[in-house]
C-alpha cells in the first residue's frame, strides 16, 4: 500500500465558518433526542459534516459575484439562458428546464415517459429516483455488476449497468414492459463509482435495440468524466469537456442535482438533447409544479451561479483535488484496518459495515449502528446507505435486502482540510475499538416514503 498523501487545495480561503465542538455527554443527548437518526440532529452539534455533499459545497468568488448579477425577471431571466448557453456548450443538449434541485427533474420527467406498470433499469437507482418512479406507477429494478458488491477487490468501473443481465431481463418480461433506462453516474448507491464510456456505448446499443430512451441522472457527471480520464484507455489525453460530450452523445435526456458537481446550494435541471415534444411536456409540467419554465423554482441569482458552477466543476485541476481528497481519506482509513469500498469513489469513503459488524444483521442496520457511534465518539455526522435507507418492498411491506451495509463519509466540495481528515480517522479509531460492543437498532416511527429522513430508531439489547 503507498502512503496516503493529501493533495494540495487549487484554491486559497477568503471566508471562514467557525466549528462548534460539544462535549461527549451532549452529543449523547443530542443522540438520543434525534432518535438515533443522524438526519435529525442540529447542524450546531455535529463538528464535521459528512451528511452529504449536496447543497455543501462552497462557492468561489466568482459564483458569489454572479449572484449580484442576479436578473429576477419572473420570465426569460438572462442567467436561465448562461444555463442554456453553457448546457450547449458542456453536453451539447438543446433544451433545459431548470428546477429546485435534483427531485424536482425526476418529478417532473418522469411521468412523462413511463406507462403505469412498466419497469424503469437502472445500474442503480438512488432514493429519491426510486421514489419518484414509484409515484409515478412504475417500478424501479436495479443491474448492478458483480464487481460493485465485492468491496474489497478493485476494479476501474464498479458503477457500471449489468447489460447482460439488463437484455435477459428485457427478454423475459417484454420489451413492451419496459419504460426507460437511467444510468446514474458515478453510482451513489455503489460507492460513488464511476461508470465507463464502454459501458455508455453498450447501453446505447441495447437501447437502439428495443427502441429505448437513455436518461443520465448526472449528479455527479464530472467526477465521472474525471475517472474516465484517469482510468480508461484512450481517454488520457481527451479534455474533461470533450469526454462529457461524448458521454452524453450516447444518452437523450439528463436530469441533474445541480447541488453536487456544478458545486451549488440549491438548484437542478432536465435537459433534453433534441425532443422537442418531451421538452414540450417538461415544460408544461414544470409550471404548476416548481414554476415557469424559465426559472423552475430558482431565483436568478441560483441559476447564474448554477451556470458558473458547471464550468468550474469540470475543471481539470480541481478534479484532480477532489478525487486526491478522498482518496487519502480512503487510504488513511484502509491503513488503520477500516474495510472500504475500494478504490474510493468520487464524492465519498464507503465503510464497508457488514464487514466490521457481523453480529449485526442487515434489518438491523450496521452501518447506523457505526454512524452513531462516530457521531458519539468525535462529533462527526456520516450517512447509512444500506437497509435503513432502503426501505420496504411497495408490495408485500417486507424489508428489502440491500447488496451492502455501507456507512457514507461524504465529502463536500471545497470545504474541508487535511487536518479535517486526519481527525475523521481519529474518530474511526475510536469506533473500531469499540466495535464488538455496538448493537442494532429497530424502529420506533418509521414513515412510510422515504423513512430515512424522518424516522425515529431506538438500541436493541445486545
Ligand atoms: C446525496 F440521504 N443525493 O447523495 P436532490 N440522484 C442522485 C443523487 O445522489 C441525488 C438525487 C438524484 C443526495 C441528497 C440526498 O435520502 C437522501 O437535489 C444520484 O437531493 O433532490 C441526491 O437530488 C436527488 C441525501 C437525497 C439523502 C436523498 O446525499
Amino acid at each position: 500500500m503507498t502512503k496516503a498523501v493529501h493533495p494540495a487545495e487549487p484554491f486559497k480561503i477568503k471566508m471562514v465558518e467557525p466549528l462548534n465542538m460539544i462535549s461527549e455527554e451532549q452529543r449523547k443527548k443530542a443522540l438520543q433526542e434525534a432518535g438515533y437518526n443522524p438526519f435529525l440532529l442540529k447542524s450546531k452539534d455535529v463538528y464535521i459534516d459528512l451528511l452529504t455533499d449536496s447543497g455543501t459545497g462552497a462557492m468561489s468568488d466568482n459564483q458569489w459575484a454572479g449572484i449580484m448579477l442576479g436578473d429576477e425577471s419572473y420570465a426569460g431571466s438572462r442567467n436561465y439562458y448562461n444555463i442554456c448557453d453553457a448546457v450547449k456548450d458542456i453536453f451539447n443538449y438543446n433544451y433545459v428546464v431548470p428546477t429546485h434541485q435534483g427531485r424536482g427533474a425526476e418529478q417532473v420527467l418522469f411521468p412523462l415517459l413511463v406507462k403505469p406498470g412498466q419497469y424503469v433499469c437502472s445500474n442503480f437507482h438512488f432514493d429519491t429516483t426510486k421514489a419518484h418512479v414509484e409515484l409515478s406507477g412504475a417500478i424501479a429494478k436495479n443491474f448492478l455488476i458483480p464487481q460493485a458488491t465485492d468491496t474489497g477487490t478493485y476494479y476501474d468501473f464498479k458503477g457500471n449497468f449489468n447489460i447482460p443481465a439488463l437484455e435477459e431481463f428485457i427478454e423475459e418480461v417484454g420489451p413492451d414492459n419496459v419504460a426507460f433506462f437511467i444510468m446514474t453516474v458515478t453510482n451513489n448507491s455503489a460507492g460513488g463509482q464511476p461508470v465507463s464510456m464502454a459501458n455508455m456505448k453498450e447501453l446505447r446499443r441495447v437501447a437502439d435495440k428495443y427502441g429505448k430512451k437513455i436518461v443520465i441522472d448526472s449528479a455527479r457527471f464530472a467526477e465521472n468524466a474525471m475517472f474516465i480520464k484517469k482510468r480508461e484507455a484512450g481517454y488520457e489525453k481527451t479534455s474533461i469537456k470533450e469526454i462529457i460530450r461524448e458521454m452524453y452523445s450516447y444518452a437523450d435526456i439528463l436530469t441533474m442535482s445541480a447541488k453536487k458537481d456544478a458545486i451549488v446550494n440549491i438548484g437542478g435541471m432536465i435537459a433534453i438533447k433534441d425532443d422537442e415534444e418531451i421538452y414540450k411536456g417538461t415544460q408544461a409540467r414544470c409550471v404548476p409544479m416548481e414554476g415557469f419554465a424559465t426559472y423552475g423554482g430558482l431565483a436568478g441569482r441560483d441559476m447564474e451561479a448554477l451556470a458558473r458552477g458547471l464550468y468550474e466543476g469540470i475543471q481539470e485541476e480541481y478534479l484532480e483535488y477532489r478525487l486526491g481528497q478522498v482518496k487519502y481519506l480512503g487510504d488513511r482509513l484502509m491503513e488503520i484496518g477500516v474495510p472500504i469500498q475500494y478504490p474510493t469513489g468520487g464524492h465519498a469513503v464507503f465503510v464497508d459495515a457488514k464487514k466490521i459488524l457481523p453480529h449485526i444483521p442487515g434489518d438491523q442496520f450496521p452501518a447506523q449502528a457505526i454512524c452513531n457511534a462516530l457521531y458519539l465518539a468525535a462529533g462527526v455526522r456520516a450517512v447509512e446507505i444500506g437497509s435503513f435507507l432502503l426501505g420496504r418492498n411497495p408490495k408485500t411491506g417486507k424489508q428489502e435486502e440491500s447488496p451492502m451495509e455501507l456507512v457514507r463519509l461524504t465529502i463536500p466540495r471545497r470545504v474541508y482540510t487535511q487536518s479535517h481528515m486526519d481527525y475523521i480517522v481519529e474518530g474511526f479509531r475510536k469506533v473500531m475499538e469499540q466495535k464488538d460492543q455496538l448493537t442494532g437498532f429497530t424502529f420506533e416511527y418509521e414513515p412510510p416514503v422515504l423513512r430515512h429522513f424522518l424516522a425515529r430508531l431506538k438500541p436493541l439489547e445486545k
